[in-house]
Order: C-alpha cells, then sequence, then structure tokens
C-alpha cells in the first residue's frame, strides 16, 4: 500500500491519496511511518524528475496539492504531543520562495510536540516576521527556504531583528533543502533541522524543554 500512495502522489491523484492515507492508518499504521516511508519519497522522486525536466511545474504543483491534502488527513494523528505549551513559534517561508510543504510539515510536528505556532504562510519579509515578533513574543523565529536565490532573506531577517533591538528576546532557527548546519552558524541562527524531526528536538533544546 505504501508504494501505491507513493505513486499516487507522484501521479497527483488527490482522491486516491486520501482513500490510501486513511485506509492505512485504520489498519494501525503510524501516521509517522505514512508520513516517512510513503509521502517523502514521494516529493524526493518528483524532485528528481523535476531536475532531469521529467515532469514540468504544472504537474509538480499537482503533487505539492496532493501531498498537502495528505498531511491534512494525517495531521489530527500527529498532534498527540504533550498538552502544556513549549511556548509560542513563529515561523514563514522567506521572501521570495514559495515551497511551504517541509515547513508546513515543520510547524505541524511543532504543535503535535506542544508547541503554540503562528504559521505565517509563504513569501514572509523581514518586515512581516518582525511585526509577528512584536505581536505573538514568540521564544522561537523559524524560516524556511527552499531555494539557493533565497537564502540570503534569513540573513537579512536576523539582522533586520538585531536593528530593531529584538534578537536577544527570540531564538531563531533556519531549514530548508539548501540549508545546513554551517549556513546556519553562518547567518548567525540558533538553531538548524535538516528535517522535521530533528527540528522539533532542536526547538524544544532551545526552549530548555
Ligand atoms: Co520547486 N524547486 N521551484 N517547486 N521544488 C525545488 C526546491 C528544486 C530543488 C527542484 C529541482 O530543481 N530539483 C529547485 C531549487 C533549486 C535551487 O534553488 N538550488 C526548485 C525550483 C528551481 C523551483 C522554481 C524556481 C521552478 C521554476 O519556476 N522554474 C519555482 C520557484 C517558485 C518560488 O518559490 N518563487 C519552484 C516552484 C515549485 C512549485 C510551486 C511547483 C512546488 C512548491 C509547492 C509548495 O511548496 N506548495 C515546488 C516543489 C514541490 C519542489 C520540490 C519538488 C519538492 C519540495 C518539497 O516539498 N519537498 C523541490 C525538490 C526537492 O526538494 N526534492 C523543488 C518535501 C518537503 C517535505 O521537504 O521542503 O526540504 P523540504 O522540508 C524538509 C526539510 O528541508 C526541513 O524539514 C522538512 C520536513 O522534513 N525543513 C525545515 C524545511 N523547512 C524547515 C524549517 C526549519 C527546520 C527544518 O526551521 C524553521
Amino acid at each position: 500500500m505504501k508504494e501505491q500512495l507513493q505513486q499516487a502522489v507522484i501521479d497527483g491523484n488527490e482522491d486516491v491519496v486520501i482513500a490510501l492515507t486513511q485506509a492505512m492508518l485504520a489498519m494501525g499504521t503510524p501516521a509517522r511511518e505514512v508520513l516517512d516511508e510513503a509521502l517523502l519519497p514521494a516529493m524526493t522522486v518528483v524532485g528528481d524528475r523535476m531536475r532531469s525536466g521529467e515532469c514540468f511545474i504544472p504537474e509538480v504543483l499537482l503533487s505539492a496539492r496532493t501531498m498537502q491534502k495528505a498531511l491534512d488527513t494525517l495531521r489530527p494523528h500527529m498532534a498527540e504531543g504533550e498538552s502544556a505549551s513549549l511556548g509560542t513559534v513563529v515561523i514563514g517561508t522567506v521572501e521570495g520562495d514559495l515551497h511551504d510543504i517541509g515547513k508546513n510539515l515543520v510547524a505541524m510536528l511543532l504543535q503535535g510536540a506542544g508547541f503554540e505556532v503562528v504559521n505565517l504562510g509563504t513569501g514572509v519579509t523581514s518586515a512581516a516576521f518582525l511585526e509577528a515578533v512584536r505581536t505573538h513574543h514568540p521564544s522561537i523565529v523559524g524560516m524556511s527556504a527552499l531555494l539557493t536565490t533565497t537564502l540570503p532573506r534569513m540573513k537579512e531577517t536576523i539582522n533586520a531583528l538585531t536593528d530593531a533591538g529584538l534578537r536577544d528576546s527570540v531564538k531563531v532557527m533556519v531549514g530548508g533543502a539548501p540549508v545546513t548546519e554551517a549556513y546556519a552558524a553562518e547567518v548567525g541562527a540558533d538553531g538548524y533541522g535538516a528535517n522535521a524531526g530533528m527540528a522539533v528536538e532542536r526547538a524544544k533544546a532551545l526552549v530548555g524543554a
């Protein structure tokens, strides 16, 4: 069934994806296993095909939308974390970047782990991150970027937080496929996650949980 689900995400077949996700959950497959062993590998295949020119933007969009539907189906089964709040995380994809599947996954797992999450969406400007920090007083600001061209927005936002006198009031976490631990250190972030699970562990460590 995992292979069928993976193929249905690649094909962008929403109805089949929802039905198979529900069926696997009903059979007792842990939501995390559905995610790690069927859904995430599907996006890797889609990325490889995009790179090799085997598939084009409309097809990738279809797979991405289907992936979001699968995540929506999984969400209630993953949000089984501690009930006490570990604090607030403001999270967004940086300006100029539309990729949000990974960021939403990180947001979902943070919520499941007991954080309050304010998800600012995609294309979030430095000014919007600052505004959200002033409004929500988060413990952590999380930035996601999937494009090498949008990575510099992370440093710009960190600089803007410093210039506004807000940098010491929040921890900053960064992530996304092109981000590395070394890059996170280079831009002055406090934390980095190679994947959503590692992001949650790092976020917990940052708030001393
Ligand atoms: Co885009 N795209 N895309 N794309 N896309 C990539 C990223 C690319 C690698 C594809 C490729 O060439 N193989 C390539 C980037 C190359 C580069 O910069 N080096 C690329 C490109 C070039 C583009 C366009 C420029 C294409 C074009 O128009 N010519 C364009 C840019 C649009 C823009 O943003 N301005 C574009 C558009 C799109 C779609 C809109 C079609 C769609 C996005 C839909 C959406 O997100 N709603 C799309 C998709 C789907 C992809 C791929 C295929 C899949 C991304 C994904 O969802 N992965 C991607 C190829 C790939 O990555 N294999 C590709 C699954 C997701 C779960 O993983 O996002 O890495 P990921 O998140 C992980 C970790 O990175 C980490 O945890 C997550 C979960 O484990 N993580 C964090 C993420 N954020 C974190 C934050 C944290 C901590 C951890 O702390 C805050």
